[in-house]
C-alpha cells in the first residue's frame, strides 16, 4: 500500500522534529490529495447554489451533487438514491433519525436499546427521547473481551421495543459486530435497526440491501473524504413515513400560512443550503477507495492489526481492551495503572498522534472501571515502520513513567 501513501502529502512532515507517525485515524482520516483538488476545483470553477437556479452554474452543480448521491448509493448498495440524505456527519445523521423518527412513531413507554459499546452519539440522542417522551433506553451489554453478549438480545426485546441502534465497529474496542445476524434477530421480532456505520464504511465492504438494515449512518471525514458531510441512508417505508427533521428551504412542496406540504424524497430532509463542495470530495474519496479496492484495504489494515497486536504485548504491564476475533485495526490499551494522558502527551513529542481518554464511549470506560485509553487506530496508509516507532516510543514512555 505505499504507493498510495504519496497521495497523502500532509503525511510527509516533521512535528518536534521528527516524522509525523499519525495514528488517530478512527478520529479523522486524511484525505488524499485528489479529494483536496476536488474541493478546490468546485471552488474555482462550480460553486453555486443547487436546485434553485435556471442558470448554468447552478444546474451543473446540482448535476454534481446528485452524481455525488448516486455514487454514495453505489458505494453501499442502497436500492435507490433517493434513500441517501445528505446530512453533516454521523452525529448529524442519528440526531435526524432520532428526532423524526420521535417525533413520528413513538410514545410513552416505547423502548429503545442500544448497546453498551456506544458512541456518545448513538446514546445521547435516544436519551432525548426517553426525557421527551417518556421512552425507555435498554442496553445489549458487552464482555470482559469487548464482544456484545448477544445472546442477551432476544430478552431485551418486548412487544414495546420501536428500535434497535446499534454500531458497526466500536470506535474504542475495535470490535466488528455481527449486525447481519443481529439486523435479522430484531427483524424477526418486528423491530427496525439502525446501524452506526461511521467506523465500518472505510475499511470494509458495506451493502445495506444485504445486511436489510432499517438505516445506516457515516460520516464523511472518516472516509478520506471532507468534514461537514455525511449520510444517513434509510429504507423508503421509513423516510416516507417519518416527518422531516428540519423546516426550511427545499424540504417544501408548498408553504402557506395555512399549511405546508413536503417535498418528496430526499429533500424531504434537505432543509438549508447543503455542503455541496464537500459532497464532490466524497464522490472523489469513494472512487479513491473503489479503485484500490474495499477488500485489499481490509485485509491490509487486518494485517497493522495483527503485527501493532504482536509488538504492543511485549510490554510489560499492558492490557488491550478489546479482543474480538472480529476486530477492526484499532488498538485501545494502558499499561499499569499510568494514566493514558500521560502516555499520549509523551509520545506525541516523539511525532506519534494518538488518542487518549474515553473516546466518547464512558460506558465503556465505566465498565472495565478506568478513566480511559491510549488509541492507536490505522488507515490503509499506515506501515509496519509506524508500528515499530509506536512500539518504541510507548516503550520509552512506560520506563519514564513506570
Ligand atoms: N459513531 C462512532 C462509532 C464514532 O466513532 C463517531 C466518531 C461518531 C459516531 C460520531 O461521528 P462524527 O463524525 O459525527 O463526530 N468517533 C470519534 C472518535 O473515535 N474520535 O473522535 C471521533
Amino acid at each position: 500500500m505505499m504507493m498510495y501513501r504519496d497521495d497523502f502529502k500532509i503525511l510527509d512532515q516533521k512535528v518536534y522534529g521528527r516524522p509525523l507517525v499519525y495514528l488517530d485515524n478512527a478520529a479523522t482520516t486524511q484525505k488524499p490529495q485528489v479529494v483536496i483538488d476536488a474541493l478546490r476545483s468546485y471552488y474555482e470553477q462550480l460553486n453555486s447554489n443547487i436546485h434553485r437556479g435556471v442558470h448554468y452554474l447552478s444546474q451543473k452543480a446540482t448535476d454534481e451533487f446528485e452524481m455525488a448521491r448516486e455514487t454514495v448509493r453505489r458505494f453501499i448498495n442502497a436500492k435507490n438514491s433517493y434513500e441517501i440524505i445528505f446530512t453533516r456527519g454521523a452525529t448529524d445523521s442519528i440526531n435526524l433519525v432520532a428526532a423524526s423518527l420521535g417525533r413520528t412513531c413513538l410514545q410513552a413507554g416505547d423502548e429503545i436499546i442500544v448497546s453498551e459499546m456506544e458512541h456518545h452519539a448513538n446514546i445521547v440522542p435516544w436519551q432525548f427521547l426517553c426525557e421527551e417522551r417518556g421512552c425507555i433506553l435498554k442496553v445489549i451489554p458487552i464482555n470482559e473481551e469487548g464482544i456484545l453478549q448477544i445472546d442477551k438480545l432476544p430478552e431485551l426485546i418486548s412487544s414495546r421495543t420501536r428500535l434497535l441502534a446499534i454500531t458497526h465497529v466500536s470506535n474504542t474496542l475495535g470490535t466488528i459486530n455481527p449486525i447481519k445476524k443481529i439486523i435479522e434477530i430484531a427483524h424477526n421480532q418486528n423491530v427496525p435497526v439502525l446501524i452506526d456505520g461511521a467506523q465500518a464504511v472505510a475499511h470494509c465492504k458495506v451493502d445495506v440491501q444485504d445486511l436489510d438494515c432499517d438505516f445506516y449512518c457515516f460520516s464523511a471525514h472518516k472516509m478520506y473524504a471532507p468534514m461537514g458531510i455525511g449520510v444517513m441512508y434509510g429504507k423508503e417505508e421509513w423516510l416516507n413515513k417519518m416527518r422531516p427533521y428540519q423546516g426550511g428551504g427545499e424540504m417544501i412542496k408548498q408553504v402557506t400560512f395555512a399549511k405546508t406540504t413536503y417535498n418528496e424524497l430526499p429533500f424531504k430532509f434537505e432543509a438549508g443550503t447543503p455542503s455541496v463542495g464537500d459532497a464532490m470530495g466524497l464522490k472523489v474519496a469513494i472512487d479513491y477507495l473503489e479503485n484500490i479496492g474495499m477488500e485489499k484495504i481490509a485485509t491490509y489494515e487486518s494485517e497493522l492489526l495483527n503485527y501493532a497486536v504482536e509488538r504492543l504485548t511485549t510490554i510489560p504491564g499492558i492490557r488491550i481492551y478489546g479482543n474480538a476475533p472480529q476486530k477492526s485495526a484499532i488498538v485501545s490499551f494502558n499499561i499499569g495503572k499510568i494514566h493514558p494522558s500521560d502516555i499520549g502527551t509523551i509520545i506525541d513529542k516523539l511525532g506519534i498522534a494518538v488518542r487518549t481518554g474515553h473516546h466518547c464511549t464512558q460506558p465503556i470506560m465505566d465498565h472495565f472501571g478506568i478513566p480511559g485509553t491510549v488509541r492507536a487506530s490505522f488507515a490503509l496508509y499506515n506501515t509496519k515502520k509506524e508500528i515499530d516507532d509506536l512500539y518504541e516510543a510507548v516503550d520509552r514512555a512506560r520506563m519514564m513513567l513506570e
